[in-house]
């Protein structure tokens, strides 16, 4: 009886949402209908310029940090800006604003130009590329293996075709956010062809199955594994493109110039060296790494509030609740309604009491209404997106028509940043970006502006065609400017759902309305190591799916899954169930909160990896193949993730699964449930009943967790030699002291020795350390050569310079 009265109300909810959607069916027709006009009206035709090849190398000529060659119909420059990246520049073609990047000046590398019969080559310590006659280039390591041949480039029309040959065995990753395979070559489309990887950051509502194409944060770049070692490749073009991954790899620009970046290395060398480039994400407040929950309806501040307290009521830690659309007015950016929200800055306040942060919604559509301040703002600064003939680009989002900042335009960029600052004095705590592709809801073809919308470009002038994949980052880039400039003793928190290059400098991303389904489930991780390996490290699914009711044991599967992910959400539709961690009772609920509760114990091991991540740009969620690239084995495993160097997660990703084969890199590793220990074993199989997913932690680790003041160090033996393990702490928000804290452990023929050593001057921000050792019998222990007392396996102790273990039987 119950279950049927709950049936009806969720086809009424259901209901409801989709009348809310086809409310807007009337505008999106009219404006379909309009863009198309206007596309044909003001596109221009197409030039038939280019050529299919570069002609014949005519000459070479050696500059201070590579060389120019010179063709018959074209010229390529090639510049080292470090022993083991090089820029490719093959002109002509209008130089891309660098949006992307970050580093512009760099230490001068010396290279040696050289000539062999016809072709040349211009080389540094780390690199050699090989200048063919026709065009073709051969890049090499210092052992002369060749990492990637190129075919001569060909420029059609505004757009280049730039081709590379593949090798038979050779895996490709990347591209920002896909809903593919890990390895983006494997991946077929219906007719079994090479799949198109279109780079076009899209709204994906409704749309989001695994294999759709393309998603909300494209990312022009990706990495390549071969038996010869591995690369990474950037191109550095904003344009709409299609890749493919088949006997050769292609990219297919509509327009822009051919501007790319070649890196060698392993996976952490190519990925420091990327950020290097485009930026390294900074830490972010340490409360944004514990658990968020979201829903869009969330009405008014009773409701939060209860749902907090519910938080406590259920013993669930809490960090933040996200507020959707519907708690502003109208839907319109930068409101949220006082009548329902009528003491905000109070309210804020009230919930960061209970360790609660508010997050807002903000979508980039402005109102089109003489009554919205935001609209006659932007129109003073003549700062909306226009077309050719000066109208201004109207089309429906969720306030209605909307127009548009153009966000390539600085003073634009500035004036949305002010916007920020009311709600950021009210409490605020972080800002949350939606729509911002940017969407427009129409009936049939492209969900965005037209693409003869004209845009600022920093004054060099342009239009949607290379505006488009830029909007978002340069949204979250005001965002996060605004967040420093005005509430600068803390650190910005803003996720954004599109983005390119470089939207770590300024954001988080969530992979936006993915289905909620198995599939779906099992395709997050592709997504978000993907995501990582295209350099966003913080990022995570709607726990659940957005769109449908996934049911107890689903909703638990991913919420295992999350627990593990940088990014720990769960979000849901308007027209669905509520979805917290308590809606489908136990034994969901205890696991749940078991898996919760171990998070915000393993906050010190995040936590370090977000410093990690500031320092190296290494993303906390990565491939299993991260550290073991040359183990082509390991290039397929797409159903389980390394977090950090420590842990290998592998989530339950089919139903009524309870128990899962993993796939393992080399090496020891532990049963972090039970301590057992699996020894150069490259496939095992392990238990996976409903309260717990397979978790192994790699021998030679020491994971912190803590709980309150105290910390715990995990040990785990054997080490090879030594190894070194960190621990980064500071007050968990400004821009104050920090300190690292590192354990060497160095294995000897009776047991361990750990030593600390402590740098920084954040004071040490636990009262007691223990130390647990894990698949050894302590027998004896020393700290700072005094005989000390333990129980079992675990020592209690403060701070030292140096532990001794005498322990038997190591289980290996
Ligand atoms: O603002 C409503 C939703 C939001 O809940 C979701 O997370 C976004 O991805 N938003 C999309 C707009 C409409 C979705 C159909």
């Amino acid at each position: 009886m119950i279950d049927r009265f709950k049936q009806i109300q969720l086809k009424f909810k259901y209901l409801v949402g989709s009348l809310f959607y086809l409310s807007y069916a009337p505008k999106a027709f009219l404006y379909t209908r309009k863009r198309d006009i206007i596309e044909r009206q003001f596109t221009l035709a197409p030039t038939e310029e280019g050529f299919e090849k570069p002609g014949k190398l005519l000459r070479a000529e050696p500059k201070s940090t590579g060389a120019n060659f010179y063709f018959e119909l074209a010229e390529l420059e090639v510049s080292f800006l470090a022993e083991d990246l090089v820029r490719i520049d093959w002109k002509p073609g209008i130089p891309p604003i660098p949006y992307g990047i970050v580093r512009h000046e760099w230490q001068e590398v010396e290279t040696q130009l050289a000539q062999t019969g016809s072709n040349y080559s211009v080389s540094s310590r780390e690199l050699k590329v090989i200048i063919e006659v026709d065009g073709s280039l051969k890049f090499l390591d210092n052992s002369g293996q060749i990492l990637r041949e190129e075919l001569p480039p060909q420029s059609k029309g505004e757009g280049w075709i730039h081709q590379a040959q593949l090798r038979p065995e050779e895996h490709i990753y990347g591209l920002g956010e896909r809903a593919s395979s890990l390895n983006l070559r494997a991946a077929k489309d219906e007719q079994q062809q090479s799949k198109i990887y279109r780079m076009w950051n899209y709204d994906a509502a409704g749309k989001y199955t695994p294999g759709a194409d393309p998603m909300y944060l494209c990312i022009p770049v990706y990495l390549g594994f071969h038996s010869s070692g591995s690369y990474l490749i950037f191109y550095e073009n904003s344009f709409d493109a299609n890749f493919t991954f088949a006997e050769t790899a292609t990219a297919n620009f509509t327009g822009g110039a051919l501007r790319y970046y070649f890196i060698t290395g392993s996976p952490a060398q190519l990925l420091e060296r990327y950020t290097e480039l485009t930026g390294r994400a900074p830490l972010p407040p340490r409360w944004a790494l514990g658990y968020h929950q979201s829903k869009w309806g969330y009405r008014t501040e009773q409701a939060v509030r209860e749902e907090a307290k519910a938080f406590q009521f259920h013993n669930i830690p809490l960090s933040a609740i996200h507020l959707d659309i519907d708690c502003q007015v109208g839907n319109r950016a930068f409101t949220i309604d006082p009548e329902r929200f009528p003491q905000l800055a109070s309210f804020t306040q009230e919930l960061a009491e209970l360790g609660v942060q508010f997050i807002a919604i903000l979508n980039p559509g402005i109102k089109y209404s003489r009554d919205s301040n935001l609209f006659l703002e932007g129109q003073i600064l003549d700062g909306f997106c226009k077309l050719p003939n000066g109208e201004l680009v109207v089309a429906p989002v969720w306030p209605g028509w909307c127009v548009f900042p153009d966000f390539t335009n600085p003073k634009v960029r500035r004036w949305w940043s002010r916007q920020y600052a009311y709600l950021l004095d009210v409490g605020v705590a972080g800002f949350w970006h939606d729509m911002n592709e940017p969407a427009a809801f129409i009936i049939s073809g492209d969900r965005s502006l037209p693409k003869v919308t004209q845009h600022f470009m920093e004054g060099r002038g342009g239009d949607h065609r290379e505006a488009h994949n830029v909007y978002g980052l340069l949204q979250a880039e005001a965002g996060y400017e605004s967040l420093r400039q005005y509430r600068s003793e803390q650190r910005p928190f803003i996720v954004s759902r599109a983005g390119w290059a470089g939207l770590q400098r300024y954001a988080w991303t969530w992979t936006g309305d993915v289905e909620c389904s198995w599939r779906a489930l099992r395709q997050t991780i592709s997504t978000i190591v993907g995501l990582g390996l295209s350099g966003i490290p913080y990022s995570g699914p709607d726990i659940g799916g957005f769109q449908g009711n996934p049911g107890g044991e689903l909703y638990l599967r991913w919420f295992q899954m999350s627990t593990f992910l940088t990014f720990c959400r769960t979000h849901s539709s308007n027209n669905v169930e509520h979805r917290t961690p308590w809606t489908y009772g136990e034994p969901y609920l205890s696991i749940i909160r078991s898996f919760l509760q171990l998070r915000y114990r393993l906050l010190p091991y995040f936590y370090t990896l977000s410093w990690e991540a500031t320092q190296k740009g290494y993303p906390p969620v990565r491939p299993v193949f991260w550290s073991a690239s040359d183990n082509a084995a390991l290039w397929d495993v797409e159903d389980a993730f390394l977090l950090g160097d420590a842990l290998l997660v592998c989530p339950i990703v089919e139903a009524g699964a309870d128990s899962r084969s993993v796939i393992l890199p080399p090496g020891c590793w532990y049963n972090f449930w039970d301590d057992t220990v699996i020894e150069n074993q490259q496939q095992v199989h392990l238990q996976a009943p409903l309260d717990r997913i397979p978790l192994l932690v790699k021998a030679g680790s020491i994971l912190p967790m803590a709980e309150g003041k105290q910390l715990t160090l995990h040990i785990y033996p054997p080490v090879q030699d030594t190894s070194v393990s960190q621990l980064y702490s500071d007050a968990g928000d400004g821009y104050g002291a920090s300190r690292l804290d590192q354990f060497q452990i160095t294995q000897s023929a009776n047991g361990l020795e750990i030593t600390w050593q402590e740098q920084g001057d954040y004071p040490f921000p636990y009262t007691s350390v223990q130390l647990h050792l894990h698949g050894m019998k302590l027998q004896q222990a020393w700290v700072d050569d005094a005989e000390v007392s333990f129980e079992g396996q675990k020592l209690q102790c403060d701070r030292f310079g140096k532990v001794r273990l005498e322990a038997l039987s190591v289980t290996v």
